[in-house]
């Protein structure tokens, strides 16, 4: 027994299956080792006399654990320990006050961190005797290996309550380190009391500690800042273990026990793919000062050890706790973002429904039955025919007043008696979870993905669409057409809408980015219908200035006439949205003026932010024009903008074969040479650097598309990508393999669109999006108000579909006569998306009609509208307008389901999310 200051010497609180297989064998120390509670490790290691009683530790002894490589296989290894005790008995107790060790390493769990744990009592007891003791003055380093954040300076305060005397001692010589440590262990399958541990090879942030210790600093053992630690520890729980507490509980639901079965279906790790890459990355980087860099890497190690084949964890150990690990991990995340994260907690509060029962909860997976296994302690899964499982909990919600366990209270939720989403809603306020106002959408998409996995959907299924809205027996049948058309209204008004087509550009691209009084009356809509009644010289007011403009438009159009037409209307509405009512009312238009200046005041970013929320607008897609010198440099320069904003490449000189601007623009960002390779590399750059929703044009009025003949002469050169009539509906046609090579044949009368931009989108697998029907310039004294209108052949849009199968078009059509050849089309083509009431068919009466045709011929698979707003405020009334047309529309039309069998607010829902952009991305996520 040592009786003086040993500098090897550590003392080891718990014998968890961590410490044993990760801290000990990392650090060159003598170990005595003390169980807190039981004496199975002690009997393990040390035998056990005919009493039954372990045999005494002293002599200490050896372990085993297992080490499981990346490719499957188990090195057993062993690790020495000087002595092994119970803190149970009393020879043990006394040993443990004889010891002067210079290392105090801690793995008791977060329940032994408490002040009543023997764990924690004993340390105190520990640390008094050092303080007594002669070398008092010697260093002692605590390090603890339990995830609980700040777990050193907890430890501190602990003991400090349990012996407020030791403050002194414990300033000067104890340093109580902070740790994060970071290895998945589990147990040799088989073995006593799941005693073996068994561990993946050590993760290179193993264990991270602050402030750094005296111990040498290896490739799996960092002594850091508390700076870095804080960034580690983020970086851990809000990546790796964020996104194990978003699929875990999923995989106990699919049946599958072990997490490497997340390897069965590609859908689990493109749902955290997606997860990381939308919801978690965009979420560290605005909450701490992390690199996207760093936070890649991350997750890029996680996904690796998460899919690893060699080493799976118990599904269902882990998803023990989830309730809680929601708060911890998925919080920050569902706080400004909830689409994809909100399965997530859908699976884990689908896992957590259950009734009370002895020991527990119970749930089912209802999906298979099996053998009774014990995960933990106590706890049970697969003991039924339903794959029930046992489960502890200790959320409760109160709910009207009621204190209501968190799995009864969500059973109560599924089936009607409690409204789920107040139980959702509950939920995520407590203190489990602790977000003090969840968003509603946060809110209901929770709810429509829960109320899919109760109907029995797979969560693999919700996840692959996850737009969908589920039945929802929880809503009645409408009891009159006064419910129904209410609810059609209120569903249409509160919608958060994808507005997949615009013009307007973030305000941190300031000089593009428009806004105020002066731009929207500026439109190009109400230039021309000025015009058309003004007898001022059309050049005469286009040398006016903006202002003067907006002075002549606004006397002529809001004071001479009455503004009657859909775009004198919006301006009028954006007033009153505003607040402006007083100033419409007196046509002050300095006062407005001031008004809009006045609402800019606190930062253009939380204005722009504020319009998005009143228009009740998810994002918007923008027009980014390679073209645009002025346009481009904002991402050249990298200006980050806000999350409403997603981004287009529009490439209409690429649709227009017009060489002549694309080797200038090529030319100016610096791209070498000007036939198609050089092409495709320079519209791969941008979109590599902006990441378009898609590839857009608008056609010319000759616009013509002819299908080659692949079997004349010559024509595998010109159509390297495998363009032309052979190229037909499901040949799975690889020919472009070669495609650099053969282009260099190509001169300058290449084909932009054949040979460039249809070959591009099917590689990039971007979607093209088209805008046909205008007629360009019809008056070119009106610059943008000069476009016409022009009806296309529709064999046009019919050869392209055919022979680019596996090329999506978005396409919409400026006359009315193509918006039903197109509804037609649509039933023949799976390729083709149509969307929007365009320009000359955005007025209300059009739209109603547009939109009835396209719900009668085509169900629910289009986007009934998107804005083309140019000014930020457009969107507020261009919307508002759309909405009402909508709401007409739909009034009937659900009618007409109701009149035929029933249907409730969920049926409404659903039509009215998939046509505002849930069928949209739908269609972007489709495997052609
Ligand atoms: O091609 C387009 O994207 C059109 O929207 C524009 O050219 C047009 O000027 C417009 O703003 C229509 O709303
Ligand atoms: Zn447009």
């Amino acid at each position: 027994m040592s009786s003086t200051h040993d500098e090897n010497l550590a003392v080891v609180l718990g014998s968890g299956r961590f410490i044993r297989s990760v801290l000990l064998p990392l650090l060159p120390l003598k170990y005595h080792l003390f169980q807190p509670r039981s004496n199975t490790f002690l009997k393990s290691v040390c035998g056990e006399s005919s009493d039954g009683t372990p045999n005494p530790g002293s002599n200490g002894g050896t372990y085993e654990y297992d080490v499981v490589d990346s490719e499957g296989g188990t090195t057993t290894k062993y690790q020495k320990l000087d002595y092994i005790g119970s803190l149970n008995s009393k020879p043990s107790q006394e040993h443990l006050l004889t010891l002067k060790p210079s290392y105090i390493l801690v793995g008791l769990t977060e329940a032994g961190i408490t002040p009543t744990s023997p764990g924690m009592i004993w340390l105190s007891k520990l640390l008094k005797s050092l303080s007594s003791s002669s070398s008092s003055s010697h260093k002692v380093s605590l390090i603890c290996t339990d995830n609980l954040p700040q777990n050193g300076t907890k430890i501190k305060s602990i003991v400090l309550g349990l012996e407020p005397n030791l403050k002194a001692y414990l300033e000067e010589n104890v340093t109580f380190h902070d740790a994060m440590v970071d290895c998945i262990v589990s147990y040799r399958p088989g073995s006593l009391y799941s005693q073996v541990p068994m561990r993946e090879i050590l993760p290179s942030k193993t264990i991270v500690i602050s402030p750094p210790s005296n111990l040498p600093t290896t490739l799996n053992f960092h002594n850091v800042s508390k700076k870095t630690l804080s960034n580690e520890v983020t970086k851990k729980l809000l990546i790796a273990n964020a996104t194990h507490t978003a699929i875990a509980s999923a995989l106990c639901l699919e049946g599958y026990n072990k997490t490497d079965s997340i390897n069965t279906s590609k859908g689990y790790l493109k749902y955290l793919d997606e997860l990381f890459d939308s919801e978690i990355l965009p979420t560290v980087i605005k909450v701490t000062n992390l690199q996207p860099e760093e936070c890649e890497e991350t997750w890029k190690e996680w996904r690796v050890r998460l899919s690893s084949k060699s080493f799976g964890l118990s599904t269902y150990f882990i998803s023990q706790g989830s309730a809680k690990k929601v708060g911890i991990r998925l919080k920050e995340t569902l706080r400004s973002y909830d689409r994809v994260g909100s399965a997530g907690v859908a699976s884990v509060l689908r896992y957590l429904t259950g009734g009370k029962e002895e020991g527990g909860f119970r749930g089912e997976t209802g999906r298979r039955g099996g053998e009774k296994k014990e995960y933990a302690p106590g706890l049970y899964m697969e003991y039924g025919e339903k794959g029930e499982y046992l489960f502890k909990n200790d959320t409760i919600l109160n709910i009207d007043g009621v204190e209501v366990p968190l799995p009864e209270a969500l059973t109560r939720g599924r089936d009607g008696v409690y409204d789920l989403s107040a139980v959702v809603s509950t939920y995520l306020k407590s203190p489990s979870v602790g977000l003090p106002s969840p968003s509603q959408t946060l809110v209901s998409n929770i709810c429509k993905h829960l109320r899919r996995l109760y109907s029995g959907e797979s969560f693999e299924s919700v996840i692959t669409h996850l737009d969908v809205v589920p039945l929802d027996h929880s809503f009645s049948h409408f009891k009159d057409v006064v419910e129904l058309e209410s609810t059609v209204d209120d569903e249409v008004d509160n919608v958060e809408i994808i507005d997949l087509h615009t013009h307007l550009l973030p305000s941190e691209h300031s000089d593009k980015f428009l806004t105020g009084i002066d731009e929207l009356l500026n439109y190009h809509y109400l230039v021309s219908e000025y015009i058309m009644s003004s007898e001022m010289k059309v050049s005469e007011f286009m040398n006016l200035t903006k202002e003067r403009k907006t002075e002549v438009i606004w006397n002529e159009l809001f004071i001479r006439m009455t503004p009657v037409s859909e775009a004198t209307r919006g301006v009028v509405n954006v007033l009153k949205g505003l607040g402006m009512a007083k100033e419409w009312k007196e046509r002050d238009l300095n006062g407005i003026r001031s008004k809009f200046l006045a609402l800019r005041a606190s930062g253009d970013d939380a204005y722009e932010e504020s319009i998005f929320s009143l228009s009740k607008i998810k994002y918007a897609v923008m027009t980014n024009i390679p073209f645009s010198k002025e346009e481009m440099k904002h991402f050249k320069e990298g200006t980050t903008f806000s999350k409403r904003y997603r981004t287009a490449l529009r490439v209409d000189p690429l649709l227009e074969g017009d060489w002549g601007k694309v080797k200038l623009a090529m030319a100016e960002d610096g791209i070498k040479g000007s036939g198609i390779p050089a092409v495709k590399k320079w519209v791969k750059t941008w979109c590599s650097k902006i990441s378009p929703e898609y590839l857009m044009a608008s056609t010319p009025k000759n616009f013509t598309y002819e299908s080659v003949d692949m079997t004349q002469p010559g024509a595998f050169a010109t159509n390297v990508s495998g363009a032309g009539k052979k190229r037909k509906i499901e040949q799975d046609d690889d020919c472009c393999e070669d495609a650099g090579e053969q282009a260099s044949r190509i001169n300058e009368s290449s084909d932009l669109l054949k040979e460039v931009l249809l070959p591009l989108a099917e590689e990039l697998q971007l979607p093209l999006a088209l805008k046909i029907g205008c007629d360009r310039q019809v008056n070119p004294t009106l610059g943008l108000a000069g476009d016409g209108i022009v009806t296309v052949d529709m064999s046009i849009l019919l050869r392209l579909l055919q022979d680019w199968p596996k090329v999506k078009f978005l396409v919409t059509f400026l006359s009315l006569e193509n918006q039903h050849s197109a509804c037609v089309l649509k039933g023949k083509f799976r390729n083709l998306h149509i969307y929007g009431c365009w320009w000359y068919v955005n007025q209300g009466s059009l739209i109603e009609r547009i939109t009835r045709m396209r719900l009668e011929m085509l169900g629910t698979n289009f986007t009934f509208q998107h804005s083309d707003c140019r000014v930020l405020e457009q969107l507020l009334y261009k919307w508002k307008h759309s909405r009402e047309a909508l709401k007409l529309v739909l009034r009937g039309e659900i009618r007409k389901v109701w009149e035929n069998g029933g249907c409730n607010r969920a049926d409404v829902r659903k039509v009215v999310e998939r046509i505002t952009g849930g069928s949209y991305e739908e269609f972007l996520k489709m495997r052609l």
